[in-house]
């Protein structure tokens, strides 16, 4: 065994996924609990699907639980999704489950890259491809070039839409509220900002939340509370799945209206 095979192997195994990615049906921002769902949809109903996630690890605020309490809250309602990720879940009471959010969100890793998902992590979005008031790509770099200030300029992704997955930021929304004039699908125009933590109300409101945003760009997760104004929820993950789950069924309705 020679070390430059190790090295050669790497490389070339890297290209190539990164090559097929270039061109997606859907580039999801963001490997927290809902782009990783969302992506596991759209793969299960068969199309090319690519996550980029700016950290190392995939998971965002799921691996840490609730203040480093490594455990994770969801509803009845969620069960199904669980049992089809094989999760182990306890009962809390009538109402809440509780699971390791290190088991949730290595299943949910698993279980998209079975179906073809694929992630690059240490891989930032920093910008939009937009062409006729239509996002169709995504631009991208290394996170550690963006963490250094180093002046290295991006590739870009095209897609056939893009999910704004990024969590409480928004990153991606804010960035096309920035560049686009405030054209968002808010009441404002803009991203309107999340609201302090109220549960409840942030689990009711956060599927409505869940939408196309501009022409070509969807949001789900917190992300989508975060632009239409809504609470924060804390450690419960309930509405995570279900909104990365809407945004990949609303994604398919799209798709299945446009010809390839
Ligand atoms: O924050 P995150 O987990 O978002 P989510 O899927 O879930 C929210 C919950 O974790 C929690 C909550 C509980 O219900 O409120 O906060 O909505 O995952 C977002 C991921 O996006 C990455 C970030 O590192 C994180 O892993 N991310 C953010 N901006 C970018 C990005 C960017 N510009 N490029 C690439 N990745």
């Amino acid at each position: 065994m020679e070390e430059i095979d190790i090295s050669r192997a790497i490389v070339e195994d890297f290209t190539r996924n990164f090559l097929e990615s270039l061109e997606l049906d859907i580039a999801i921002v963001g490997a927290g609990p809902s782009g990783l769902m969302c992506g596991y949809k759209l793969a299960q109903a068969g199309y090319k699907v690519a996550v980029f996630e700016r950290h190392l690890r995939a998971g965002g605020g799921m691996p840490g639980g609730g203040m480093m309490f490594n455990s994770i809250v969801i509803q009845k309602q969620v069960i199904r999704i669980m049992e089809e990720l094989g999760i182990s879940t306890r009962k809390y009471n009538d109402e809440l489950f509780v699971a390791s959010s290190i088991e949730t969100i290595s299943a949910l890793c698993y279980k998209a890259m079975k179906k073809g998902v694929k992630i690059f992590n240490l891989t930032s979005v920093e910008d939009v491809v937009v062409r006729e008031e239509r996002i169709c790509g995504i631009v991208i770099n290394w996170s550690s070039v963006v963490w250094s200030k180093l002046h290295v300029d991006p590739l870009s992704v095209k897609a056939r839409f893009v999910v704004d997955a990024t969590g409480h930021d928004a990153e991606i929304c804010r960035i096309v509220e920035r560049k686009t004039g405030k054209n968002l699908n808010t009441p404002q125009g803009i991203v309107c900002g999340e609201k302090s933590m109220w549960a409840d109300k942030a689990e009711a409101e956060i599927l409505d939340n869940t939408k196309e945003i501009y022409p070509g760009l969807f949001v789900c997760g917190m992300a989508a509370n975060a632009v239409f104004g809504s609470p924060r929820m804390g450690a419960i993950f309930g509405g995570m799945f279900l909104s990365g789950e809407k945004a990949a069924q609303l994604i398919d309705e799209k798709l299945k209206g446009v010809k390839k």
